[in-house]
């Protein structure tokens, strides 16, 4: 083992692709945490017996600190924010807990089963027209939670204070129009998004159109298994 690799003590499992492991990616990196970034390419590389091991439920992301394992992208975040509290997402006054939370649950409950709808319809994979109609309301219901949430005068959610709520939202909300939906007609979330986009993090960590093009068999794939 060289030193580099001896000092690296934390894994973290992940998809180009992934907006569940971009959050994570997104928060490794404003902590300033080193991490040793294992691809996986979800070409059938996720049901791996090794991989199984480590989330049985073959998704990533997954991260591994020494000896500990954690999966599901939010209890990763709690776990990083615990034990490297520096620089801090998550407030600490009841009401700002509680908004960050109540945004990063909008995030993952609403977005994605409106998502995995609009990319079914964009990869010629079947679905009723009925659910494309309440995918879009679904979305467009999200988006106007989220700017009502924001104000035109601060930059994140929590004022101008980075938030997991702005690492959750951001990373999805950023996605949304590649999956044809503008967000224009919410003028605080696109200035939010592009205040997001200048920062390091979201440019290190967003895919090309040429990944994104490259990816749709494996997409497809997936989609054809929901
Ligand atoms: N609730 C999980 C969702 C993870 C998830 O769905 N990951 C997808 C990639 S975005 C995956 O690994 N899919 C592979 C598969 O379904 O086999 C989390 O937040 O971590």
């Amino acid at each position: 083992m060289s030193c580099q690799e001896f000092l690296i003590m934390i894994k973290f499992y992940y998809s180009r692709l992934s907006i569940n492991a971009r959050r994570v990616w997104v928060t490794l990196l404003e902590k300033n945490i080193e991490f040793e970034p294992i691809l996986l390419k979800l070409n059938g590389d996720q049901f791996q017996p090794d991989f199984l091991k480590l989330n049985p439920f073959h998704h990533i992301p997954v991260l591994v600190d020494r000896d500990f394992r954690v999966f599901e992208s939010l209890a990763i975040l709690d776990y990083l924010e615990a034990k490297y509290p520096e620089p801090s997402f998550m407030p600490t006054n009841a009401e700002d807990i509680a908004k960050v939370r109540t945004i990063e649950l909008v995030t993952v409950n609403e977005l994605p089963p409106a998502s995995i709808v609009l990319m079914k319809e964009m990869l010629d994979v079947a679905v009723e027209e009925q659910k494309i109609v309440q995918a879009k309301q679904s979305m467009a219901t999200a988006l106007q939670y989220f700017e009502d949430n924001l104000a035109s005068d601060k930059l994140y959610f929590v004022g101008e204070q980075l938030t997991y709520a702005d690492i959750v939202a951001g990373t999805a909300v950023a996605a949304i129009p590649n999956l044809g939906i503008s967000l224009e007609p919410y003028s605080k979330v696109s200035k939010w998004v592009e205040n997001l986009n200048q920062r390091s993090s979201w440019q290190q960590t967003v895919p090309s159109a040429e990944e994104i093009e490259k990816s749709r068999a494996v997409m497809k794939a997936i989609l054809q298994r929901r």
